[in-house]
C-alpha cells in the first residue's frame, strides 16, 4: 500500500512524499514524482525518517521524573496517572497564581497546522483556561515583519518563477543546505548567480560570483547597490510613479550610501559593489532570494524591509522573474482563527516570546511562569542563551510537561514527558513557505507504544480537566475542515498536494516611506542598522548543518557520524594570531557563555567572522552548545532572534592532563 504525506519539518521545501506500508510497517519513504517542486527526492536528513521513527531512543510511553530536573531519570507511568497529574498541577497553579502563570511554548519540531505550526494544537484548551499566548519569534518574524513594511503582505514572488529570471542574488541564503528543491529553478535559469554570504557556502561554490560582506551589514549593501542603480538613471520611473509610495524620500536616503561609504561599512571592496549595482542595473528580470538566515541580526527586519524594495526601484516586480522570494507563507489563506479559537478566550491575556525563554522563567512575575507545556520544541538546544534557559528549566517550583519524539536535552529537564505520534502516524496539513502548494499528510501507519497524537492528547487532557467547551472534542477531520474551508479538500487529499492562488505582490502600493513602520516606533524610510554585539573578537555566525534541522536528528547515529565533531571554522589570519592549528581544539567563549570545538582554518571565512553550524544536542558535547554564547536579545522588529549577532573570543583549549 502506498500513502501520500508530508515532510513535517522546518523547512521551506515541504516536500509530498509516498510512504510505503507492508503488514501495517511503513517500508519505504519516498519524494512525491508528481509534486512539481518535490520531483521525487527528499534529502539527507528526511531519508533516513523511517530510522527516526522506529529509532530505539524513540519514547513510546509517558514518563514521569525520578531524578534531579536534568538529570534524564525516568519511570514509565500510564496515561491515567499522567493526565490526572497534569490536572492536578495545573489546577493548583490556577488557583494560586492564575492561568496566565501557564505557557504553552512551541517550537518549529512540526509545521503541520494540526500537531505543531508553532502554537496551534492545544491553543483552543489552553484559551478556555486563560493560558498566556505564545509569539513564535525564533525563526523569522523580523524579516517577515520587514517585507510587510514594504509590500503589505508577507508573500513574494512564486520561487518556481526563478526559472525565468536572468540574474538571481542568493542573499544570505544555503539553498544547498537548506531547502534544495529551489535549486532546480535556478539552474533552470541560466541566470547569473551571485552569492552574498559571509561565508563562502555549498552554495557560495556553485555561484559565478560570491561576496562576503561583514555579518550585519546587508541593508547598507543593498543601500549602496541602490546608489549604483540610481546613479546610472536605471530606475523604472513609469514602474515608481504608477505603483510605489515615498520615492523622493527613500531617493534621499539612498544618496546618503555612496559605494565608498558602503565599502567602509560592509568590508566590501568598492568596485565590487559598482559592478553589481551596474549588473542589477541593467538585468530584467533580477530576482533576490533571501531566507531567514540573514535576519538574525539587530537591523534583520530592516534588511529584509530594504530587499523589499530593491525590485520596486528597478521595476523588477512587474516582471515574472523578478522580485524577492523570502517566504511564501503570506500567501496561504487558511482560516487559522476558526482552527485556533481565540474568541474562547475567557479575557484578553499576556504574549510571552519564545526567544526571551531565559528571561521569562528567571526574572517575569505577575504572575510568573509556573507551568510550560513544551511542544514540538527544544528550548535547550535551540534558544538563545542557553546557561539561562537550563537555568530556568531547573527551577523547582516550574512544572514543565514535554511532548516529543525523543530523548532530547529539554526533555531531561520535564517532570512529565508525553510521547507523540510521528508524521507517518497522524493526520496533518502543510503549507509550504518555500512554494505555493498546500501538502496533504495521510497517516499510515500505528505509532508505537503508547504515543498519541497532540491534538488527542488536548482532547484527553481537556476531558481530564472537566472543560465541557464542545470545540475542545472536535477531531481531526473536523478541525481539518473548518481550517481548509473554500480550499477542494478531496483533491488535496486525493492528489496529496493542491495549488493556491498567490495574493498580489506588492499589495496595494509599495511602501518605500512606511506609515506602519512609523506607527511602530520605527523610521519610516528604510535605513541601515548596525550590528548590536560591536567591539573584538571574532563575529559568530551558526547556521544550518547539512546533517541536522535544527536539533532534529541530533540523536541520530548515522547523521552525527556524517556530520563529525562540531567544529568552528576560523580565517587562517584570525588563527594565527591566537596560536590556533587546524584541528585544534578550542574553548569558544563570550561573557554569556561557552562551548568546545574543534578549530578548522579556511579561507571559507573572512577575516573577523567566525562560522559553526547549529543543531546539536548539549548532551553530547560536554553540556554546552553555540546557544550557549548567543545573546537573548531582539532584532530591530518583531523581537525576532539574533543568533548571528554574536561575538565570541576563541582559545586553544588546554590539553587534559595525563591520567
Ligand atoms: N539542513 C538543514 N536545513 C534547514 C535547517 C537546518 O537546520 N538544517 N533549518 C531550517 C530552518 S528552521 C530555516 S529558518 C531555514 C533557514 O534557511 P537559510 O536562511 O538558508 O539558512 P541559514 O543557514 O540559517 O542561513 C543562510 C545563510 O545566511 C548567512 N548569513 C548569516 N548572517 C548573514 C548576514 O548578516 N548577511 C548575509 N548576507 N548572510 C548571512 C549564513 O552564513 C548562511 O549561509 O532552513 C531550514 N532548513
Ligand atoms: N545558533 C542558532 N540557533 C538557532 C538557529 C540558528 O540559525 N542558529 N535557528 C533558529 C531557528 S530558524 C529555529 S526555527 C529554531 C528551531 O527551534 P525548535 O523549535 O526548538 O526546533 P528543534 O530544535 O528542531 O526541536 C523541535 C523538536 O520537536 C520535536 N517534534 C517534531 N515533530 C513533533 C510533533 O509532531 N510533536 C511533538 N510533540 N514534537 C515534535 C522534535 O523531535 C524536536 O526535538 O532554532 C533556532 N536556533
Ligand atoms: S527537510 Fe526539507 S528537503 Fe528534506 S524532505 Fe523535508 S521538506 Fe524536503
Ligand atoms: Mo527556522
Amino acid at each position: 500500500m502506498k500513502v501520500l504525506g508530508a515532510c513535517p519539518l522546518d523547512c521551506p521545501d515541504a516536500c509530498s512524499w509516498v510512504v510505503t506500508v507492508e503488514d501495517g510497517v511503513a517500508t519505504q519513504l519516498r519524494g512525491n514524482k508528481d509534486h512539481p517542486v518535490t520531483r521525487g527526492a527528499l534529502c539527507v536528513k528526511v531519508n533516513r525518517y523511517l530510522e527516526q521513527v522506529g529509532a530505539p531512543d524513540r519514547l513510546r510511553y509517558p514518563l514521569r521524573r525520578t531524578g534531579p530536573k536534568g538529570s534524564g531519570r525516568f519511570e514509565r507511568i500510564s496515561w491515567d496517572t499522567a493526565l490526572a497529574e497534569i490536572a492536578t498541577r495545573l489546577t493548583g497553579i490556577i488557583d494560586e497564581f492564575g492561568a496566565e502563570a501557564i505557557w504553552p511554548f512551541h517550537g518549529t519540531g512540526s509545521l503541520g497546522y494540526l500537531q505543531g505550526m508553532e502554537g496551534y494544537p492545544g491553543r483552543r484548551m489552553f484559551n478556555v483556561l486563560g493560558a498566556s499566548h505564545h509569539r513564535p519569534t525564533i525563526c523569522s518574524v523580523a524579516g517577515s515583519a520587514g517585507v510587510r513594511y514594504t509590500l503589505g503582505t508577507s508573500g513574494g514572488m512564486d520561487p518556481e518563477d526563478l526559472a525565468k529570471s536572468k540574474l538571481i542574488l542568493l542573499w544570505g541564503t544555503n539553498p544547498l543546505s537548506s531547502g534544495h528543491h529551489l535549486w532546480k529553478f535556478i539552474q533552470d535559469s541560466g541566470a547569473h548567480l551571485v552569492a552574498i554570504d559571509p561565508v563562502r557556502t555549498k552554495t557560495a561554490d556553485r555561484c559565478d560570483e560570491h561576496l562576503a560582506p561583514l555579518p550585519g551589514t546587508d541593508a547598507a549593501l543593498a543601500l549602496g547597490l541602490l546608489h549604483v542603480i540610481v546613479a546610472l538613471g536605471a530606475q523604472d520611473d513609469a514602474y515608481l510613479a504608477a505603483h510605489t509610495e515615498g520615492w523622493p524620500e527613500f531617493r534621499d536616503r539612498i544618496a546618503e550610501y555612496p559605494p565608498d561609504r558602503v565599502a567602509r561599512i560592509t568590508g566590501l571592496p568598492e568596485d565590487r559593489i559598482v559592478d553589481l549595482g551596474t549588473r542589477i542595473a541593467h538585468t530584467r528580470p533580477t530576482a533576490i532570494r533571501a531566507s531567514q538566515g540573514m535576519q538574525r541580526h539587530a537591523g534583520g527586519g530592516m534588511a529584509l524591509r530594504l530587499l523589499a524594495c530593491l525590485p520596486g526601484v528597478t521595476g523588477d516586480w512587474a516582471i515574472p522573474g523578478g522580485g524577492l522570494h523570502y517566504s511564501t507563507s503570506g500567501h496561504f489563506r487558511l482560516d487559522t482563527a476558526a482552527l485556533i479559537r481565540d474568541d474562547l478566550l475567557p479575557h484578553p491575556v499576556r504574549t510571552l516570546s519564545m526567544t526571551r525563554l531565559g528571561e521569562a522563567l528567571l526574572e517575569t512575575g505577575d504572575p510568573p511562569v509556573k507551568a510550560l507545556f513544551v511542544i514540538a520544541a527544544n528550548p535547550v538546544g535551540s534558544n538563545p542563551d542557553q546557561r539561562r534557559v537550563i537555568e530556568g528549566l531547573s527551577r523547582d517550583d516550574l512544572f514543565t510537561v514535554v511532548l516529543e519524539h525523543v530523548a532530547t536535552d529539554t526533555v531531561d529537564y520535564a517532570d512529565i514527558v508525553l510521547p507523540a505520534t510521528m508524521q507517518p502516524e497522524h493526520l496533518d496539513v502543510l503549507a509550504g513557505y518555500g512554494h505555493l502548494y498546500l501538502v496533504w499528510n495521510e497517516p499510515a501507519i500505528a505509532p508505537p507504544g503508547e504515543c498519541l497524537s497532540t491534538t488527542e492528547t488536548f482532547r484527553r487532557l481537556s476531558r481530564r480537566l472537566g472543560l465541557t467547551e464542545p470545540a475542545l472534542y472536535d477531531t481531526d477531520e473536523e478541525l481539518m475542515r473548518q481550517l481548509l474551508k473554500g480550499h477542494d479538500l478531496d483533491r488535496l487529499r486525493a492528489d496529496g498536494f493542491l495549488a493556491i492562488e498567490p495574493g498580489p505582490v506588492p499589495d496595494g502600493k509599495l511602501q518605500f516611506v512606511s506609515a506602519r513602520a512609523a506607527l511602530a516606533g520605527h523610521d519610516p524610510l528604510p535605513d541601515y542598522t548596525p550590528p548590536a554585539d560591536a567591539g573584538p573578537g571574532l563575529v559568530l555566525i551558526s547556521a544550518a548543518s547539512h546533517y541536522f534541522l535544527n536539533t532534529t536528528f541530533g540523536s541520530n547515529p548515522e547523521l552525527r557520524r556524517r556530520a563529525g565533531e562540531p567544529r568552528i571554522t576560523l580565517h587562517p589570519a584570525d588563527a594565527e594570531l591566537r596560536g590556533i592549528a587546524d584541528g585544534t581544539p578550542v574553548v569558544v567563549t563570550n561573557a554569556r557563555g561557552s562551548f568546545e570545538a574543534i578549530a578548522e582554518l579556511s579561507d571559507r571565512v573572512r577575516p573577523g567572522v567566525a562560522a559553526t553550524t547549529k543543531g546539536r544536542w548539549a548532551k553530547f558535547t560536554n553540556g554546552a552548545t553555540v546557544n550557549a554564547t548567543v545573546a537573548e536579545r531582539d532584532a530591530d522588529y518583531g523581537g525576532g532572534a539574533v543568533f548571528h549577532d554574536n561575538r565570541v573570543e576563541v582559545t586553544a583549549r588546554q590539553a587534559p592532563a595525563a591520567p
